[in-house]
């Protein structure tokens, strides 16, 4: 397919309510919408990095400089063949997983279109619907955690996430299992803590966690697999995951026991399903990340989630849980049963909203081959 056009748009959207992690607290969530327009289709991506270096040195900005002076150049007025073809070409590039994973997205849907098939068909899932959990945010009293699980929990979600940091960790979870004892309930560090926090861990170790997502370094492999070793809650991992090769690296030295995939940390969906199957041939269990997406990356998540190994929840919740009102028509919503539809029209499965689009778009620039 001749590549014709490629429109970058960053956006920022306004948060129904302001989410706090150890890493800050977030009011807007700023990414790039990416356009690709070839022989009358139009494919939709959306990168993932954010307006700030705090959970992944990327940044809007760092996304923006990568992808119209590397990846952009490097397919615009090419006819490519297949995703792969692109992928080849974007190799000599070191990093920058999440500006290459929003292109890489754009391009699958366009392909997707193409062959008039979805984009979870394409990526090779089978699932008609997803489970779906919810990342909850530190909250200002234990009492208004308790009573954002139970709202949450009505709502139909499987499992809860918390987010946790140092102080503010065990008590909360004491709290949730005391009000709820058998759901599914597991949490986030984002990396606010060391190793010789351990205690912490041990203190939590009995309360039936799923999992401990990314306790220690956000690039740490190795002092994860001491804390493991001391565990029997499996720890997943997440920053430190760029790679099919962290991956395997991250197993073998049972440095967690369960993987979350987000195809923004990975460098796209591409690598994601390397991933996921290796993690498949090892029985190691997926679940898939969430970065505040709008509706466009809500919808690859969705897709890449109807992939067999996604075997626990995933931090796909509906739009409502984040925007007022979402970039996509129909908004992504999550049933009584807590799952979610798979779309199944051609490609992502979903309109862009180009009014709302334009309404939150902040600045765009196009690139076309020019005649
Ligand atoms: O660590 O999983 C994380 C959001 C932004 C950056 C990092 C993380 C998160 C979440 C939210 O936990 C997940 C979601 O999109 O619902
Ligand atoms: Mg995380």
């Amino acid at each position: 397919m001749k590549i014709e056009q490629i429109e970058l748009r960053h956006v920022k959207l306004e948060l129904i309510a302001p989410f706090e992690t150890s890493m800050g607290i977030e009011t807007h969530e700023e990414h790039i919408i990416i356009r690709v327009d070839s022989e009358g289709l139009t494919g939709w991506g959306e990168s993932v990095a954010e307006g700030t270096p705090f959970y992944s040195s990327e940044t809007v900005q760092t996304a923006w400089h990568v992808l119209k002076d590397f990846f952009i150049p490097d397919i615009l007025g090419k006819d490519l063949k297949s995703v792969d073809e692109a992928i080849e070409l974007w190799e000599r590039v070191r990093g920058h997983r999440m500006a290459k994973a929003g292109l890489e997205a754009a391009l699958w849907d366009m392909f997707a279109k193409s062959k008039n098939i979805s984009l979870s068909t394409a990526l090779g899932g089978s699932r008609k619907r997803i489970d779906v959990g919810v990342s909850i945010g530190l909250q200002s009293t234990p009492e208004i955690l308790l009573h954002k699980v139970e709202g949450y929990l009505k709502e139909g979600y499987q499992r809860i996430k918390i987010k946790i940091a140092p102080g503010r960790d065990v008590q909360l979870v004491k709290a949730i299992r005391s009000s709820f004892p058998d759901i599914l309930l597991q949490v986030d560090a984002n990396s606010a803590y060391e190793l010789s926090d351990i205690e912490t861990f041990r203190l939590m170790d009995d309360d039936r966690l799923s999992l401990i997502e990314q306790p220690l370094g956000y690039d740490d492999i190795y002092e994860h697999s001491k804390l493991q070793r001391e565990l029997k809650t499996p720890i997943c991992l997440d920053e430190s995951i760029h790679s099919l090769a962290d991956t395997k690296a991250a197993i073998e030295l049972d440095s967690c026991r369960i993987i979350n995939i987000k195809p923004g940390r990975v460098g796209g969906f591409t690598e994601s399903i390397k991933i996921h199957d290796y993690c498949k041939s090892k029985n190691i269990p997926v679940w898939h990340g969430g970065m505040l997406e709008s509706g466009i990356g809500r919808a690859g998540n969705v897709a890449l989630a109807s992939l067999d190994n996604f075997i626990l929840p995933g931090d796909i919740s509906a739009s409502s849980r984040y925007y007022t009102q979402d970039i996509v028509d129909p908004s992504f919503v999550v049933a009584m049963d807590g799952t979610m539809e798979v779309p199944i029209l051609p490609g992502i499965g979903v309109q862009v909203n180009m009014k709302h689009l334009d309404a939150v778009t902040v600045r765009s620039e196009s690139f076309s081959t020019g005649l």
